[in-house]
């Protein structure tokens, strides 16, 4: 198994896991760009956003908005992110939503 999230997942590399469902898993990110920094990621294997059901982005949406409340950062606001491609800044290809909170975030992103 080539994909580092796919190995995440079948625990063969260690993750600090936030929340897991039958279908869902999310953890902190390796290198936070906030304080809260949590990755979630779909257990099945997308490349990216192009190739994922919508209902599966959509249901990434919703845990992502229950950790931000579970995390506290709810009330001041969050962001989420999918990088995706080349120009998208993505580096693991498995689909994979970022969610930054906990400080004030610049727009657009240095
Ligand atoms: P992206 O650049 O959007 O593909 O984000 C990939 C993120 O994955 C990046 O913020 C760092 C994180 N990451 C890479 N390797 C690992 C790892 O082994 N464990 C964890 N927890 N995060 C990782």
């Amino acid at each position: 198994m080539n994909c580092l999230f796919c190995r995440i997942i079948a625990g063969e590399i260690p993750s600090n896991k936030v929340y897991e469902d039958e279908s869902f898993l999310a953890f902190r990110d390796i290198d936070p760009q906030a304080p809260t920094h949590i990755l979630i990621i779909p257990k099945t294997h997308y490349d990216s956003v192009l190739e994922a059901p919508g209902e599966v982005v959509g249901r990434m949406s919703g845990i992502a908005a229950k950790i931000a409340a579970d995390e506290g950062i709810d009330n001041k606001g969050f962001r989420i992110v999918i990088n995706t491609g080349e120009d998208g800044g993505q580096s693991v290809k498995h689909l994979h939503m970022h969610l930054l909170g906990g400080r004030s975030m610049e727009w657009p992103p240095g």
